[in-house]
């Protein structure tokens, strides 16, 4: 999530190692793009739930008006693990927040994008402060754009005021150059100078503690047969595999199911 331009789309195309998703210097007008891993076909979720097929090179032509969101599909290793939401600006005066607002309930964490060079503006911190408290522990805010800040020293001061403003908002805080990543190629050094290695090493280890949650919930939840003696009663393991979004279900999306607890 973040304002227009804050390098979301960018990020996603980095996680998922494609160019799947439209990157563009002026506000993009796309609803949320629902990223899963598989080779199924794209299709749109119409906002009374039903679905339309649409091209994937054309992915600017889906209406906002009449969207909840597409769905795309990769085989992309990070989608093993997650899926990902590539949500529209919060703020674009063209675009209604009840696009972005809708599946919200569906998160089970959010990447906020910031612009380094004007990083947590009021709007940004006005709506973090409307989503659900509880995405704040396994949300991170990435200060994207740090390449256009030169000096280091201005580096360290905006992630220090930004840390400061935004202590107990957020999992944690990383600067990060998103166009450096994606041109590093290869390289080690120029990926870890972008501030991606140690962004990725974040989010591994949060869908890693986010997977163990859902399975020991799923365990302790798990049904169990009353006539059986306890010893054969066997927890069933689940698999934690989508935890960044929770795949749509029937219930309305207005009330998200919990999650288990830090
Ligand atoms: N210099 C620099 N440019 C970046 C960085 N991240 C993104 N950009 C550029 O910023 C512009 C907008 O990037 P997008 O990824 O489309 O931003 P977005 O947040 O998806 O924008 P909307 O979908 O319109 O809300 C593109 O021209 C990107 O190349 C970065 O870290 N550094
Ligand atoms: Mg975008």
């Amino acid at each position: 999530m973040g304002e227009f331009s804050a390098g979301k789309s960018t990020l996603s195309n980095l996680l998922i190692k494609t160019a799947a998703l439209p990157v563009n210097v002026t506000a993009t007008q796309l609803p949320p793009v629902w990223i899963s891993k598989g080779d199924d076909a794209p299709y749109r979720v119409g906002l009374d739930g039903r679905h339309f097929e649409i091209e994937l090179e054309n992915l600017e032509a889906v209406s906002v008006e009449d969207t909840a969101f597409i769905r795309i599909f990769h085989d992309a290793e990070l989608l093993d693990h997650c899926d990902l939401i590539d949500m529209p600006g919060i703020s674009d005066p063209n675009m209604d927040a009840d696009v972005w607002e809708r599946v919200i309930p569906y998160a089970d964490a959010v990447i906020w994008c910031t612009h380094a060079t004007q990083a947590w503006r009021q709007s940004e911190a006005a709506v973090w402060s409307m989503l659900p408290p509880a995405l704040y522990a396994n949300s991170f805010l990435l200060l994207t754009r740090m390449d256009k800040i030169l000096s280091e020293r201005d580096q360290m001061r905006v992630a220090k005021r930004v840390g400061r403003e935004t202590v107990g908002l957020f999992r944690e805080l990383f600067p990060i150059s998103l166009t450096r990543a994606l041109a590093s190629d290869g390289d080690a050094e120029k990926w870890a100078a972008s501030g991606a290695e140690d962004f990725l090493n974040g989010l591994h280890q949060l869908l890693a503690e986010i997977g163990d949650r859902k399975a020991e919930y799923a365990a302790a939840h798990a049904p169990t047969e009353p006539d059986e003696p306890a010893k054969f009663v066997m927890p069933s393991r689940v698999q934690p595999k989508k935890l960044l979004a929770r795949r749509p279900t029937s219930r309305p999306v207005s009330a998200p199911a919990p999650l288990p607890p830090l």
